[in-house]
């Protein structure tokens, strides 16, 4: 059954114990952030909940974080699925999306904000790395725009700053960015780019506008969520967005309009680059009665960041190699100090000493900037324990050997060791980044391991208590 919306998911989380709710007045400009980094820091994946903010200091409305991605298993939740279904839920809705279908209005109109009365310094935005961002920031909105020659629909997540009552600069990290190619387009016509910005939904909206979706991100949300969405027209503009959303901000682009942006810490742990960026000009606010604000947490894994990066590009690498590519791989996995982008694990079972060149060039071929650091280990390697893996790159690996470093390739754009001749100062968007492979796997029969034989342990496990260690 689709969850209906935010609220209704929210309760789902409730049920199982995944949402934690906060009394305490907090402050948005320090404490927030601070919280959650603990929760995230000293709860592990397994145990952490989501957290509800009740008061936010010099707001109304709650502030809800680490709902999609507190854990993988929450993330799953967030699908009505389970971890190891991920990949295929995703791809079922990528080949077979539901259109969404236009309804006369919904919850989100409950309150319409125009002219004088739209002031977006009401909504309980954060600073989320102190005495760093230069302003509070929307980390999690749902940006719908569309192609002005294709009538196509876009929707992705791109980072708002906070500049007035009516004004957000708006971060695009690649030409990449489907909304590039839009605000392009209508600039070379001399002309704004309306743009709506969603912020609070039921899971499969924010979920696709974080993923790289070719075509309707709102299509694959319906059929992620099995049924179609209910979309309502903007107020100032011919955009539709979810009638069951928690917030709407309406605005455009203007067309030839570059401001100072950023900097903001990023999801490699250190703070991006600032610069010249877009601007959104606020034309309406809609929102519920009691509307939620909901934030994505992020900045040094772990996060919720990483955790969606990682996860999702995990099940959906584990299928292309496995799948399609038909490797006998057993695991892969973007390490969460990687940010769930730079550092890829690939277990699998050596067949050919080709093998694991041929699954380090899979994987980038599958995502070309990702993955700057590509371990292969055998398939005996647990590669979701960071022990094991420096354990393998330790005592199997020859360095002048089973080093690949290739030089000249696409690169993560926030990527803090990129040279600065590397990127393109003015617009921070093209990146080279060199990749290194590590062939970690066992290249000759090695030795037996020296540890005690397992039926051994086994036997100590059955008498554990005699010893009277624990
Ligand atoms: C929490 C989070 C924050 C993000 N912030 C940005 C951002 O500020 N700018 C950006 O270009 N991409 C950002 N991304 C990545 C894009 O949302 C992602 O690449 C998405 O596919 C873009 O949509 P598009 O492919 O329709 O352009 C972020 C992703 C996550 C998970
Ligand atoms: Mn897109």
């Amino acid at each position: 059954m689709a969850y209906k919306d935010l609220r209704d998911y929210l309760a789902a989380l409730e049920i199982r114990g995944k949402l934690h709710h906060v009394k305490k007045e907090v402050d948005p400009d320090w404490e927030v952030a601070a919280v959650i980094r603990r929760v995230f820091q000293r709860i592990p994946p397994a145990r952490r909940p989501a957290v509800m903010f009740e008061h936010i200091k010099g707001h109304r409305m709650p502030l809800v974080a680490g709902i999609l991605g507190a854990s993988p298993e929450v993330y799953a939740l967030a699908l009505e699925t389970t971890v190891d279904q991920i990949a295929d839920k995703w791809a079922q809705a990528q080949s077979h999306p539901i259109p969404p279908v236009r309804v006369s209005t919904g919850p989100v109109k409950d309150v319409i904000l125009t002219g004088d009365r739209i002031d977006a310094t009401t909504l309980p935005l954060c600073r989320w790395t102190r005495d760093q961002d230069p302003a509070p920031y929307v980390t999690g909105p749902c940006v719908i725009s569309t192609d002005p020659e294709t009538g196509e629909r876009n929707m992705g997540t791109y980072r708002l700053m906070l500049k007035g009552p009516r004004r957000f600069g708006l971060f695009l990290s690649t030409t990449w960015r489907d909304m590039y190619s839009h605000i392009m387009k209508n600039e070379r016509q001399g002309k704004p780019t309306p743009c709506a910005v969603v912020i609070g939904c039921d899971p499969p909206v924010p979920l696709t506008s974080v993923a790289r979706i070719r075509g309707d991100e709102l299509g694959v949300a319906g059929a992620l969520r099995g049924a179609p969405l209910e979309v309502v027209r903007c107020e100032t503009n011919d955009l539709e967005v979810p009638a069951h959303a928690e917030i709407v901000i309406e605005g455009f682009v203007p067309a030839g309009v570059r401001e100072h942006e950023g900097p903001f810490g990023e999801y490699t742990g250190y703070m991006g680059s600032s610069g010249p960026s877009f601007v959104i000009e606020v034309t309406a606010i809609t929102h519920r009665t009691d509307p939620i604000y909901q934030a994505f947490f992020s900045q040094m894994p772990p996060s919720e960041s990483s955790c969606i990066r990682g996860t999702g590009r995990d099940v959906a690498l584990l299928k292309h190699l496995k799948r399609d590519l038909r490797l006998p791989v057993r695991d892969v996995h973007l390490l969460e100090a990687g940010g769930g982008a730079a550092f890829l694990a690939i277990s699998l079972r050596r067949e050919h000493p080709a093998l694991p060149q041929r699954a380090m060039w899979a994987a980038w071929a599958f995502d070309p900037s990702f993955s700057k650091w590509v371990v292969v280990v055998d398939e005996d390697i647990d590669i979701r324990d960071y022990f094991q893996v420096l354990w393998a790159m330790s005592w199997h690996v020859q360095p002048a050997r089973d080093l690949y470093v290739n030089r000249d390739t696409a690169g993560v754009a926030l990527d803090p060791s990129v040279a600065e001749e590397d990127v393109n100062q003015l617009e921070r968007k093209t990146v080279l980044s060199s990749k290194v492979g590590v062939d970690a796997t066992r290249k000759h029969t090695f030795p037996a391991r020296s540890v005690p034989p397992q039926e051994d342990l086994d036997r100590v496990d059955a008498h554990w208590a005699d010893y009277g260690l624990e």
